[in-house]
């Protein structure tokens, strides 16, 4: 199949963790390539697009005080099926859920934390990730 390209977030909890080498490391592993890399402290705005399909959701309020809380790592990898590929990476949204081998499975903590703290984001489609790269990475 023909390459694709995600788009993928340490949140913060990832980064004040410390683990965004780890979850890069992960990504690398697995061979999909770093076509862009970037730590910064999203704005509202930019996290109101991103998260926009969740708009009037409970949790979309703190989601978004939460990814605005601190750096985040933007990274775009380019690979076969690295969309799905990346979210099998990642393993299910709740880290008390997620498989053993998985980035939120390992790495994730299962008491305590709300499940925004879920250390990581992977685009869900082929459309979803047109969209948040050009919202993250307009000049790609
Ligand atoms: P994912 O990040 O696995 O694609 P999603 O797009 O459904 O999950 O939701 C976006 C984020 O919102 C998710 O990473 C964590 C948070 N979230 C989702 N469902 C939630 C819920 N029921 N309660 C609290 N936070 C939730
Ligand atoms: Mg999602």
């Amino acid at each position: 199949p023909p390459a694709e390209r995600t788009l993928i977030l340490v949140k913060p909890d990832g980064v004040a963790r410390g683990l965004a080498g780890e979850i890069l490391r992960r990504v690398e592993a697995k061979g999909y390539s770093l076509v862009a890399v970037e730590l910064r402290t999203a704005s509202a705005e930019l996290l109101g697009a991103h998260y926009a399909e969740h708009e009037g959701k409970p949790f979309y309020p703190p989601l978004v005080e939460f990814m605005a809380s601190g750096p985040v790592l933007a990274v775009v990898a380019e690979g076969q099926r690295v969309i799905e590929g990346f979210r099998a990476l990642a393993g299910t949204t709740d880290p008390s859920s997620a498989a053993p081998g998985t980035i939120r499975g390992d790495l994730g903590r299962d008491w305590g934390l709300k499940v925004q703290q879920n250390l990581v984001h992977g685009s869900d489609s082929p459309e979803s990730a047109a969209r948040e790269i050009a919202l993250w990475f307009p000049a790609l």
